[in-house]
């Protein structure tokens, strides 16, 4: 079927002509249609038998355009394919947290999955106070296992390379250069602030020649790392979880970058949730420090389960194949030590691609509403002042952390407990 834009009434026709819908649906007569996106680029349809409501799925086509901006800003739609290709990928090694896909379709840019009706998107429940215990235990066991299992140290040189390929994502790459490492950092139309900002709070981002100099070089290895293969914007507002489950979805900028784009993009939207909660807490009539707390340890704990598991996926390769290494007195050693120096290379650049994901989100055109959604502006102020100060010191210092309570600490020290 040649690309047509969906809308409620044409998503039914369209479900009605996939032959794998009857699996789900038993009668196609009393579909309930209702347009549920709220992120920056797709539509997003939930589809559900009135009379069944166990029966449902989730629509997601992209438009040839950039959603949050409109049709005056063409972006391929095609760019769909991406995400199809990075969930199958990721159902290989986590199948239990991304949703199951039930139809995929290339021409019509779209993506029929399982809807997700027991948990919910967790930025908003974040900004609720909600807690999930399994968090940081399966957002590290996500990214560990998508990530080494596309590295050079687990795929052979053929297949890495024709993967890299097959992910070869300009547009939306295009779009993280932009506004995640350009635009924030300089003049340009594209930005927008939060007006209680002074042109000081501006300046002490844009007018300082050792942040500028640190963030280029935090783009340059985004552009040119192809360590392995990133869902490319696991920010909170990816993941769907409940207390019990948590499911991965949104990776429409998948693409072979460095590992600690993923891990940073996660670690710097806790630490912004952190921030905002200083006063959100407050007016959720709340004692802060519980919630706070957890936030913090919900860092701390993804670093290190990310460390511990992504280290034993490698070390258990290298014993199961053997390698040449491992096969002489003090190898094994050698090994571990390898392990040991790549991980420490990959916390720096988790640190500094956490600020640079933070600055943008107070600077750039895209924000988080658990900043932003703060509607006394001035209180909204004080805490973009404080994410600034955060990531600017944690972009230019970022190979000077030796753990992750360091930077836990330099959260706190901003903003205590
Ligand atoms: C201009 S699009 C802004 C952002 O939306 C997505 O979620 C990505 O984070 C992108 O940078
Ligand atoms: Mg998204």
């Amino acid at each position: 079927m040649p690309y047509k834009q969906l809308d409620q009434d044409s998503v039914i026709e369209y479900i009605k002509s996939v032959p794998e819908m009857k699996q789900v649906f038993s009668s196609f007569d009393n579909l309930n249609v209702s347009e549920i996106g709220d992120g920056n680029l797709n539509f997003v349809y939930n589809v559900t038998n009135n009379e069944k409501p166990k029966e449902t799925v989730i629509v997601k086509q992209a438009v040839p355009f950039l959603r949050i901006v409109g049709e005056s800003w063409p972006l391929p739609k095609e760019r769909m394919n991406f995400e199809i290709m990075a969930l199958q990928h990721a159902a290989k090694y986590c199948p239990a947290l991304v949703p199951e896909i039930y139809h995929a379709s290339h021409e019509m840019c779209l993506i029929i999955m399982q809807n997700l009706t027991d948990h919910k998107v967790i930025r908003g429940e974040i900004i609720q106070g909600k807690y999930f215990p399994r968090l940081a235990e399966d957002t590290s066991t996500y990214m560990a296992e998508n990530l080494f299992h596309t590295t050079d140290w687990f795929l052979d040189h053929k297949t890495k390379k024709e993967l890299v390929g097959k992910f070869i994502n300009v547009d939306l790459c295009k779009i993280t250069e932009d506004f995640v490492f350009t635009n924030p950092y300089e003049k340009s139309d594209t930005n927008s602030f939060n007006p209680e900002l002074t042109q000081e709070n501006i300046d002490f981002i844009q007018k300082d020649s050792e942040l500028k100099l640190a963030v280029a070089e935090m783009k340059y290895k985004f552009m040119n790392n192809a360590e392995a293969l990133l869902h490319g914007d696991l920010h909170i507002g990816s993941i769907m979880a409940n207390e019990d489950e948590t499911y991965v979805i949104d990776p429409e900028f998948a693409f072979f970058g460095p590992i600690g784009f993923d891990i940073g993009a996660f670690i710097g939207n806790l630490i912004m949730a952190y921030f905002s909660h200083e006063h959100r807490q407050k007016l959720l009539g709340n004692e802060p420090y519980q919630y706070r707390k957890w936030l913090l340890d919900t860092v701390e704990a993804t670093w290190e389960l990310f460390e511990q598991k992504f280290d034993k996926l490698w070390a258990d390769h290298q014993e199961k194949e053997n390698l040449p290494y491992w096969q002489y007195e003090g190898g094994k050693e050698a090994a571990a030590e390898q392990r040991k120096r790549f991980i420490r290379k990959i916390f720096s650049d988790t640190v500094g691609f956490a600020a640079c994901k933070m600055m943008r989100r107070i600077l750039g055109l895209a924000k988080v509403a658990d900043i932003a959604d703060i509607e006394d502006l001035k209180e909204r102020a004080r805490i973009e002042r404080m994410t600034l100060k955060m990531g600017k010191q944690m972009v230019i210092n970022r190979d000077s952390y030796s753990s992750i309570q360091e930077l836990t600490a330099l959260a706190k020290e901003l903003s205590p407990l």
